[in-house]
């Protein structure tokens, strides 16, 4: 690894004060970090990347079959504008959503492609992810509530704040993605943008790409500057585990510590090497989402009492619901 790497990789294997805090660090500063200890093993994820070039590699009308709804955010589409400050033009990429999910079992209730249907060892390599992916989104949760040090309710326990606004059984807005952005080849400076800078909605992101098609970059909340994330190699002893999971804490955190955790505003870009080899980017992106009904109201911390007054809701007066929150959101990126 010669490339600098911007952001903490902090050991999740375990669940103690020490890691609480690493976590919380990272949280509050990039907004950002990667997570290593998080049990997916090299070949899931190289079977997950080699399902979703089979799937995006099927003719158009294949992949049209389930096509994107924005009612409930599950299918395949190519359309989506994640800056519209930037104008009308959709991104330069392709993706396929599996929304509507039992997080226990990794199910949709919403039709899958037949590609998933008619190929059972797909369907479950991907119920599988999902459901391990929102078992790491929950053991994240807890951590950060241990490092924000949340009081006990009537309600429930602090470090369980967080997860218990997540019921598996119920309707959430939690999503799970293969993306594809194709190589344009050469371009000008103005196309060279593949995702518009945007922060994501939920509560937090994790994310998986490949080597050699890097292009995501963060807006760094320290440095005040776009800083590329580049692919990180697993430092596992038994060189077994995937590489770490790239982790991006979304708007609801941030409105939940009103502020304190940071969403960070993120895009990705061609970077001019993969244009040089038209190389593709592929990536496989879980969006953690609690209940719709949760309202993102500041948690009762210590830490973030010192700060209420300066969150991102603090003058927006009517407290949000997940749900609110999600349909805002999505109502602006998707040209329908
Ligand atoms: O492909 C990536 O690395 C980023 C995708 C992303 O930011 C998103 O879909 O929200
Ligand atoms: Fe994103």
């Amino acid at each position: 690894m010669t490339k600098e790497n911007p952001l903490q990789i902090v050991d999740v294997s375990e669940v103690n004060d020490k890691v609480a805090n690493e976590l919380l660090d990272a949280a509050t500063s990039q907004g950002f970090l990667m997570v290593e200890g998080h049990g997916f093993s090299k070949k899931e994820i190289a079977d997950l990347f080699q399902t979703s070039s089979e799937f995006f590699a099927q003719e158009q009308a294949l992949k049209d079959q389930v096509p994107y709804n924005p009612a409930t955010n599950h299918g395949y589409s190519w359309e989506e504008n994640l800056d519209p400050s930037r104008g009308k033009k959709a991104d330069p990429k392709e993706a396929l959503n599996f929304a509507n999910l039992n997080c226990d079992k990794g199910t949709s209730t919403e039709a899958l492609p037949p590609f998933f249907i008619a190929n059972p060892e797909r369907r479950e390599l991907v119920e599988n992810t999902i459901a391990k992916l929102y078992q790491l989104s929950i053991k994240l949760l807890k951590l950060l509530a241990i490092g924000l040090e949340i009081e006990d309710t009537n309600e429930c326990k602090g470090e369980d704040w967080f997860v218990s606004r997540y019921d598996a059984e119920k309707s959430l807005g939690t999503t799970f993605r293969f993306l594809h952005y194709p190589s344009q080849g050469l371009l000008d400076p103005d196309e060279l943008i593949r995702a518009g800078a945007h922060t994501d909605y939920g509560s937090m992101t994790l994310l998986f790409q490949k080597a050699n098609e890097e292009g995501l970059e963060i807006l760094s909340p320290v440095l005040k500057k776009w800083e590329p994330v580049p692919y990180v190699e697993s430092r596992s002893k038994n060189n077994e585990e995937a590489p770490p999971i790239i982790v991006n804490i979304a708007d609801q955190l941030s409105y939940w510590s009103g502020g304190l955790l940071k969403s960070t505003v993120h895009r990705v870009k061609f970077p001019l090497q993969s244009q040089a080899n038209n190389q593709d980017r592929y990536s496989i992106v879980f969006f953690s989402h609690p209940n719709h009904d949760a309202l993102l109201e500041p948690v009762p911390s210590a830490k973030i009492r010192s700060i209420e007054g300066r969150g991102p809701q603090s003058n927006a007066g009517k407290v949000l619901t997940a749900k609110e929150h999600l349909d805002k959101r999505l109502a602006a990126t998707y040209k329908y």
